[in-house]
């Protein structure tokens, strides 16, 4: 008799797990700590990237589930306060959504509900045994599965339950923090990077009326140094031009910018996927997809497990994963302080800034450059 796959977590990666799983009729609950209003209006990365697009396809699932506009054939620069196109020479990469994130999950909720998932919101997990899978609910009850799936973030439970001497954090602080806003102005453009002597900023669209913005501050900095008015006139500074509406700001909140990577991610019965084991800064716009990518490969493992008998793939699934995660670290460290070192040279140096400025120059010189870049964001490397 197979006990369910226990899902901790209702965020990108438990629920995309929970369809992959429910579509191949294995048997799963996913439990979530927040009500279903908190977990459809949390607004993140806004990137489905190809790769994590053809994991919903391969299943069926990519027309009920991804949505928005295909992302473009290259990223929009502004270097010094002028535009600088970088057309990607990776076709594959137009495989891409602009997809909210908050979006992405409400239409994975949907298609769960729709499809007879067993999805619990208010259900706050404690994890009672990683070797023989057990959790225990607010309510005192117990839940026994033949695996919990980590799906809960960085600051879930399930990691929490490893025993420290069988789990190694590795972490990076990149040395300076982003103040992330969220406001009512449509993007211009899709995509918006500055590259800036007083720092690094971005735009980035979130549906047609919102908008990401990010600038790059001081580690400690606070929302009180930053009033709007800071906001809007630095933005301008930086992108070297006006901001066309400066609609209301919805949120603002300085992030450290930070790598880490718990090793290994399986533990026992338990499997860590998404925020739960790694961390990329946002710069890579590869957190969201990591966290599916590990979704994609957990649920063929355990496809492998029930349907052929064979545990080689979950056996196998840390050192697959933790490959391309420390593959994807790679890219987020190089892009991350690339666009950061080629324009304030204050942080790192004369020398990083200009070792960086010959980084991004490549990218329009070398076509081997350019691809490899391309590859990365398509998340096909
Ligand atoms: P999630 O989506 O945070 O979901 C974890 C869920 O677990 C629940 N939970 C528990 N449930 C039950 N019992 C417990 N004890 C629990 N503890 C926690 C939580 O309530 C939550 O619902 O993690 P997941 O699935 O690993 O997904 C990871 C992504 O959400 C994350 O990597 C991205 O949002 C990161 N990220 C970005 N990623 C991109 O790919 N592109 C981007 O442009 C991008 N921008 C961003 C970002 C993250 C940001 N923040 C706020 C961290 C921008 C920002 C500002």
């Amino acid at each position: 008799e197979h006990k369910p796959v226990v899902i901790v977590g209702a965020g990108v990666s438990g629920l995309a797990l929970g369809n992959f799983l429910l579509r191949e009729g294995i048997d799963c609950v996913v439990l979530e700590r927040r009500d279903r209003d908190h977990v459809e209006r949390r607004q993140r990365a806004g990137v489905i990237d190809t790769r994590a697009t053809r994991a919903f396809r391969k299943r069926g699932l990519e027309d009920r589930v991804v949505g928005g506009a295909p992302v473009q054939a290259g990223l929009g620069f502004r270097l010094d306060g002028r535009d600088r196109w970088l057309e990607l020479a990776v076709e594959e990469q137009l495989e891409g959504r602009f997809c909210p994130q908050q979006v992405l999950v409400r239409n994975l909720i949907t298609v769960f509900e729709q499809d007879g998932g067993d999805l619990r919101f208010g259900a706050e997990v404690a994890v009672e045994d990683i070797d023989r899978p057990r959790v225990r609910l607010g309510d005192g009850s117990i839940i026994e599965g033949d695996f919990i799936a980590g799906c809960d973030g960085s600051h879930g439970a399930t990691r929490a339950a490893v025993p420290e001497d069988r789990i190694t954090h590795h972490s990076h602080e990149y040395g300076y923090a982003w103040l992330v806003v969220l406001a009512e102005v449509p993007a211009v453009r899709p995509t918006l990077l500055a590259i800036h002597q007083r720092g690094f900023a971005a735009q980035f669209g979130r549906g047609p009326t919102a908008s990401r913005f990010y600038l790059q501050c001081p580690l400690g900095d606070t929302a009180e140094d930053w009033p709007d008015e800071r906001i809007w006139s630095e933005l301008e500074t930086r992108f070297g031009e006006p901001i066309a509406t400066r609609g209301p700001i919805v949120e603002k909140q300085p992030m450290p910018l930070r790598g880490e990577v718990l090793s290994p991610m399986s533990h026992g019965g338990l499997h860590l996927l998404g925020d739960a084991a790694h961390i990329v800064p946002p710069a890579s716009a590869k957190g969201m997809n990591l966290a599916l990518y590990d979704a994609d490969a957990l649920a063929d493992a355990l496809v492998h497990y029930y349907r052929k008998d064979d545990p080689s793939l979950l056996d196998a699934y840390s050192d697959t994963r933790l490959r391309e995660v420390w593959n994807y670290q790679a890219f987020a460290t190089w892009f991350t302080d690339t666009v950061h070192d080629a324009g304030d040279a204050t942080y790192r140096g004369e020398f990083r800034h200009r070792v960086a400025r010959a980084d991004f120059e490549r990218l329009f010189i070398s076509g081997t450059a350019n691809r490899l870049l391309g590859e990365f964001i398509a998340g096909l490397n």
